[in-house]
């Protein structure tokens, strides 16, 4: 059996009720197979980066798995179409979204899975949360980086 790792997932959502989906989604993730939560960010509003449409919720949290990347990629992905998610474009507004942002100290480069995610650096509703619940991994300067984006903490579930 593979040992276990930590995985960081970032969810966000902007259509339906976008809250209640990211707050579902938590829920399920922390009970698949194979997986125990490590911990939850509180719940952020943030108005859309790149994209269009309502503010988004989102939350980032950490798992311990033993799901290797892919499959758990698979189970994300089972998620967001159970919570109706269409894809018309890119960046278009969704009922969710589960992007795997780290998983352990792993580089991955594959057709379907960039990790760490490409733009999670750059963006405050990723590096907010992330240094709520895993300070060591945001340094002060990406934060500042990014102090222009608009966000507030909703609440800590
Ligand atoms: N894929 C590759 N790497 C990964 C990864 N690390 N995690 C592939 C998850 N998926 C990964 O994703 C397209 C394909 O990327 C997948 O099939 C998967 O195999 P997608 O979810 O269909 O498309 P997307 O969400 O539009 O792309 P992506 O890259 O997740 O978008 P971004 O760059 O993360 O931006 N503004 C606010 N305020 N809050 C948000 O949550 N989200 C986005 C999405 C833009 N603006 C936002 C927010
Ligand atoms: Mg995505």
């Amino acid at each position: 059996m593979r040992e276990p790792l930590i995985a960081t997932i970032g969810l966000g959502a902007n259509l339906g009720d976008a809250r209640q989906a990211v707050q579902d989604a938590m829920q399920a993730i922390a009970t698949f197979e194979h997986c125990q939560l490590h911990a939850a960010s509180p719940l952020y509003r943030s108005a859309p980066v790149d994209s269009s449409g309502p503010d988004y919720f989102n939350a980032v949290m950490q798992i311990s798995t033993r799901l290797s990347a892919p499959d758990l990629l698979d189970r994300l992905h089972q998620l967001e179409r159970g919570a109706g998610r269409e894809r018309p474009y890119r960046n278009a507004p969704r009922t969710l979204d589960l992007d795997i942002l780290l998983y352990g100290a792993a580089r991955i480069d594959s057709p379907r899975l960039s990790v760490p995610h490409p733009r999670m650096r750059q963006r405050a509703f990723v590096l907010r949360p992330l240094a709520d619940i895993a300070p060591a991994l945001v340094s002060a300067q990406e934060l500042q980086a990014v102090a222009d984006q608009a966000i507030e903490k909703v609440c800590i579930w």
